[in-house]
């Protein structure tokens, strides 16, 4: 595959601010599940079934099984080749910023340091009584709980709750005044996420998608790169490298 992006869309991504968008598609080749399509599946369940306030404290041992589940992988794999060209286009200063709406660690293993995390942290559990956060050690076997007795959850962001504000905030703001978005590994159906790049694209920004088949966004994308992203990103970072 060869990455062809026009001379004048290189010059604008060497001279403008670009920032990334980052969904599960990015750690599939590193061996993370993703959420929806083939290999999206856990057990039985959906992710709406799973990622919501009312799944756990309906069953809160059941959403900790699937947590420690995703946290047993996440420990047992390694940032790929699409999170380490980020981190190097960060590095090059080509890079401004990475809005991420995945939980795992890969992109900070991977040496990024500027990340906005929508959907919080998958390491990190919050107290449901006195909002504790902490850093998990290893996934839990049981229901863990707080020094204070309240339950403890993982600190993620779930369906039909609210992103921190200060965060969203910033990545609204990021996305109205960035020249170039680059959009890798989301289906772009998840809110408010899936308005970044709609906002990005109303204020004349460049859209760069990289997926491994078309998605809510492509639309809206001056260029859909098709192939997977530790695949075509470390093709997207050798045009800088030249
Ligand atoms: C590859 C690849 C390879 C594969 N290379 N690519 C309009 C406005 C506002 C809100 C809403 C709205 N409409 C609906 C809502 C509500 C809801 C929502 O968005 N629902 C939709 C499903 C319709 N949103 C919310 O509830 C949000 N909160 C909110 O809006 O608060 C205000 C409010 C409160 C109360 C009422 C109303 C409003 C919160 C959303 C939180 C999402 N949380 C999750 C779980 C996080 C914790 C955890 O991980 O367990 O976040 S859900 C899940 O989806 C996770 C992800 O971050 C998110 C996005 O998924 P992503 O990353 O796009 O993954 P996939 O699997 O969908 O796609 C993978 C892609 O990769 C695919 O395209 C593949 O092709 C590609 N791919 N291999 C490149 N190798
Ligand atoms: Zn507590």
């Amino acid at each position: 595959m060869k990455l062809r992006i026009a001379t004048d869309s290189l010059a604008r991504l060497k001279q403008g601010r670009t920032i990334a968008l980052t969904g599960a598609g990015i750690s599939a080749d590193s061996g993370m599940p993703t959420f929806r399509g083939n290999n999206g599946l856990w057990k039985k369940y959906r992710p709406e079934e799973l990622a919501t306030p009312s799944a756990f404290s309906q069953n809160p041992q059941l959403v900790w099984e699937w947590y420690s589940w995703r946290l047993e992988k996440l420990i047992s794999v390694v940032p790929n080749e699409a999170h380490f060209a980020l981190a190097q286009l960060e590095k090059m200063e080509i890079l401004e910023l990475i809005i991420s709406q995945n939980v795992d660690d890969l992109h900070e293993r991977a040496g990024t340091s500027k990340i906005l995390k929508l959907h919080g942290s998958i390491i990190h559990t919050k107290c449901i009584e006195c909002n504790k956060k902490e850093q998990i050690a290893k996934p839990p076997r049981a229901i863990p709980y707080c020094e204070c007795g309240g339950m403890l959850r993982p600190d993620v962001v779930w369906f039909g709750e609210s992103l921190s504000p200060k965060i969203q905030d910033e990545a609204f703001q990021e996305a109205a005044t960035c020249d170039n978005m680059l959009i890798i590994g989301t289906s772009g159906i998840v809110y408010p996420a899936a308005f970044l790049p709609n906002i990005a694209k109303k204020e004349g920004a460049m859209i760069i998608e990289f997926n491994v088949a078309p998605t809510a966004i492509t639309p809206l994308a001056d260029y859909f790169i098709a192939a997977p992203a530790a695949e075509s990103l470390p093709k997207f970072l050798a045009n800088f490298q030249s």
